[in-house]
């Protein structure tokens, strides 16, 4: 029934019934509340109104009145929050297995990288069932990646990567907005995200031809970047050896540690003297201005793929084909 209500969009993720019981939910309690408070509101004025040779009625305190009325709204409240709570952790914890998409965002579209090596504008292909991880950045101002069949949203910011995450679960078509007003055509920033069948969805792979996948890529650029001048396979480079850094605890010169995530080796690499690693000098020059956000994709893709085969949206044993250029 909800299908036909104009007001609703489709719901097409793993988690949209979730967001959708919790909407309803919440509407339904307004509901409630609102008729509750008007009716009591019409029979007490009614109730203890002055009339003639009669005083309008004072009511005194009751304990237990009062205290039923903070206690039962607290545990309603506190239920609201525990389930959006749960419902939010799902949307920010994507599977360790998911398939990774680098989008940039610029005004006025939105550039998608799959990790195949497949590049699409203002368009995503996926396959249905897979769970599908978002790396994003803008090469200019705030955007915003919206779907809301899927009931996922998430900025996107120059300068630092956001993620989100989904799992489709009908095949078909539906929009992609940004939802973070972005300038003149901000209202044409809009896509399509296309969900098929596995089998349909290899065939789309197949048809699309790629000039390597965003890690080789990546390898590529780091050979012509003259990296490996500083970064070799052994111990005995300037910089530190990269084969299984990425996803790890990093030590710094200044004693703290930190994760080796995606913003880290983005940042290692445009600013170098953000975070130097212990027992190193900082000597890494900046290549902040020198890379582009689409090239930067590749290298933080090929700095992943030492340490983990890189994921992409085509069936697990396509994904193995996929690695490191050696
Ligand atoms: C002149 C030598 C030199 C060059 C060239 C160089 N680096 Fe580095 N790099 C270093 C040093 C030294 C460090 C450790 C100190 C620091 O963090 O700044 C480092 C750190 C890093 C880190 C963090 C590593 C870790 O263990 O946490 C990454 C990632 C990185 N570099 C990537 C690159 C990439 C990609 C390039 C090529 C675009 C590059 N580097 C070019 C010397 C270099
Ligand atoms: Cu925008």
């Amino acid at each position: 029934m909800i299908e036909h209500f104009p007001l609703w969009p489709p719901g097409a993720s793993s988690i949209s019934g979730n967001v959708d019981a919790l909407y309803i939910f919440l509407t339904l309690l307004s509901l409630v509340m609102t008729v509750a408070i008007f009716a009591t509101i019409l029979v007490f004025v009614t109730k203890y109104r002055r009339r003639e040779g009669v005083d309008a009625e004072q009511i005194h305190g009751s304990v237990p009145l009062e205290l039923a009325w903070s206690i039962i709204p607290m545990m309603i409240f506190m239920l609201i929050f525990a389930w959006g709570a749960v419902i939010y952790f799902q949307e920010r914890t994507p599977p360790r297995t998911s398939a990774e998409v680098y989008v940039v965002a610029k005004q006025w579209m939105w550039k998608i990288e799959h990790a195949e090596g497949q590049r699409e504008i203002n368009e995503l292909h996926v396959p249905v069932g897979r769970d599908v991880r978002l790396i994003m950045t803008s090469q200019d101002v705030i955007h915003s990646f919206y779907v809301p069949a899927f009931r996922i949203k998430q900025d996107v910011l120059p300068g630092r990567y956001t993620t989100e995450w989904f799992r489709a679960t009908k095949p078909g078509t539906y929009h992609l907005f940004c939802a973070e007003y972005c300038g003149t055509a901000h209202s044409g920033m809009i896509g399509d995200i296309v969900v098929m069948e596995q089998s349909d969805y290899e065939a789309w792979m197949a048809g699309g031809k790629a000039n390597g996948t965003l890690a080789s890529n990546g390898a590529d650029l780091f050979q012509t970047l003259g990296c490996p001048t500083c970064h070799r396979t052994d111990s005995q480079g300037r910089g530190p050896n990269l084969i299984g850094v990425f996803g790890k605890p990093v030590l710094l010169e200044d004693g703290r540690t930190v994760m080796a995530d995606e913003n880290y080796v983005r940042e290692s690499i445009l600013s170098p003297a953000a975070k130097v690693v212990n027992g190193y000098k900082p000597i890494m020059p900046v290549f902040q201005g020198l890379v582009t956000d689409e090239q930067l994709n590749s290298l933080v893709a090929y700095v992943k793929s030492l340490s983990q085969p890189p994921a992409g949206t085509q069936s697990a044993a396509a994904g193995t084909k996929m690695g490191p250029k050696e």
